[in-house]
This record gives C-alpha cells, structure tokens and sequence, in this order.
C-alpha cells in the first residue's frame, strides 16, 4: 500500500473535493482518498492496479492536474 499527497492548485470550492473524491475513488486499487479545498492537496492511498501514472492521468482527464509531489 502506498500513500501520496499532491499538490492540486486547480482545487477552489467543495465541489472540486467532491469530484475528486468520487472519481478517483473509482479507480481500482485505490483506498481511500482526501481531498481538502484549504490546502489544495490531495491525499490518496492506493494499491495495485492503481497506480500513480494512473492517478496523475485521471486526474489531468478530469482538470485537476497534479502540480507536485508533496510526500510520499
Ligand atoms: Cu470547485
């Protein structure tokens, strides 16, 4: 199991959390995910299949492109 934090600037309102959150949680393999309006990050934890090649994929698809790596 892996957990990343992203950086998403493109977050602005709880609609943003939302979407992020529901689509990202459909991927298979992925746990759980977290994403906070605040911040602007994105927490997901997640197993094979998933990926992160997947998730940052999936995540540029959707417009919220990932602009760093905050840890691992
Ligand atoms: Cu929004």
């Amino acid at each position: 199991m892996t957990t990343v934090t992203y950086s998403v600037p493109a977050i602005h309102c709880g609609h943003c959390t939302h979407t992020i959150e529901m689509e990202v949680g459909e991927l298979q393999g992925v746990q759980s995910v977290k994403a906070d309006e605040a911040t602007r990050k994105v927490q997901i934890t997640f197993d094979i299949p998933a990926s992160e090649e997947k998730i940052k994929a999936l995540l540029a698809e959707i417009d919220y492109p990932v602009e760093g790596l905050i840890s691992l």
